[in-house]
């Protein structure tokens, strides 16, 4: 989508701090980090939000989960383990509509969120 912040750091024209990509999903560093390991994933198909995905995305959202995890682990979270976050419409506090899954680590998170 031409005007969507995070189809152009996948596309390259905004430049971002990649940890990971294939042809399904990129990841990379949060520009706001809230805690020492922060990074989104997102889907390179532009879904605006979870609750906007079909039905026909369910493979998508799985691997993209597993994919969460297996890189929390590998930036370091395995052993303390890390937040999996999903911002959803404003109520959700989401910003950007593009659909991603906040990965955080690196510190003790706190619950229930403010
Ligand atoms: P959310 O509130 O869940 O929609 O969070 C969107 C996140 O996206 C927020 O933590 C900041 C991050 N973000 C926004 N613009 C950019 C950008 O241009 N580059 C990077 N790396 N992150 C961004």
């Amino acid at each position: 989508m031409s005007d969507c912040i995070f189809c152009k750091i996948i596309a390259g024209e905004i430049p971002s701090e990649k940890i990971y990509e294939d042809d399904d999903m990129f990841a990379f560093r949060d520009i706001t980090p809230q805690a020492p390991v922060h990074f989104l994933l997102v889907p390179r198909k532009h879904i605006t939000s979870l609750m906007a995905a079909e039905k026909g995305d369910g493979p998508l959202l799985g691997k993209m989960l597993y994919k969460a995890g297996e890189l929390a682990a590998a930036q370091g979270c395995s052993e303390k383990g890390a937040r999996f976050v999903v911002n959803c419409g404003s109520d959700g506090n989401q910003t950007v509509d593009h659909l991603h899954i906040h990965i955080l680590g690196g510190r003790m998170m706190m619950w229930p969120p403010g």
